[in-house]
């Protein structure tokens, strides 16, 4: 099985700002903390991201081709964009939404996922373990 890991904007900054909020560790530690956690699970991982919001649709759209599952953390475009959740829609392919704060527990601009109803489900709080929880929730969801 082939799952598609999207990260949005900024989170290429990850463990080089704002580490009280996001942590200290790298997008390239997280991305290698899925690997090893894929190769466990025997399934191939391909990662994107980006800043803009189209690059990301496209690799949405990209994903139809050849992906079962899309692992994504929309970042800031989870509040803001429709054009991110109607490509997801329309590829129909189960999508888990993760994020490393708990959106719930910020800022009131925050707490709304325009995603959020069109995933399976949404994974926030617990830093890279989101991902790696997500991961194995759209791993077991395909599967079975
Ligand atoms: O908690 C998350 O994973 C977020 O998706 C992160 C987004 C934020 O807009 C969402 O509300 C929640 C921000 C990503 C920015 O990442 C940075 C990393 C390091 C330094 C600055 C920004």
């Amino acid at each position: 099985m082939n799952f598609l890991v999207l990260h949005g904007p900024n989170l290429n900054l990850l463990g080089k700002r704002e580490p009280a909020i996001y942590g200290s560790e790298t997008l390239a530690e997280i991305n290698s903390a899925l690997e090893k956690l894929s190769a466990e699970l025997e399934c191939e991982l391909s990662f994107f991201q980006s800043n803009a919001e189209g690059e990301l649709i496209n690799a949405i759209q990209a994903a139809a081709q050849n992906c079962h599952g899309i692992l994504i953390n929309p970042a800031a475009y989870t509040h803001t964009s429709i054009a991110i959740r109607d490509a997801l829609s329309a590829v129909g392919i189960p999508c888990v939404e993760v994020h490393l704060s708990n959106i719930h527990s910020r800022e009131t601009f925050r707490h709304s996922s325009l995603v959020a109803p069109i995933a399976i489900g949404q994974i926030c709080g617990f830093g890279r373990d989101s991902y790696l929880l997500g991961l194995r929730a759209l791993f077991n969801y395909v599967k079975n």
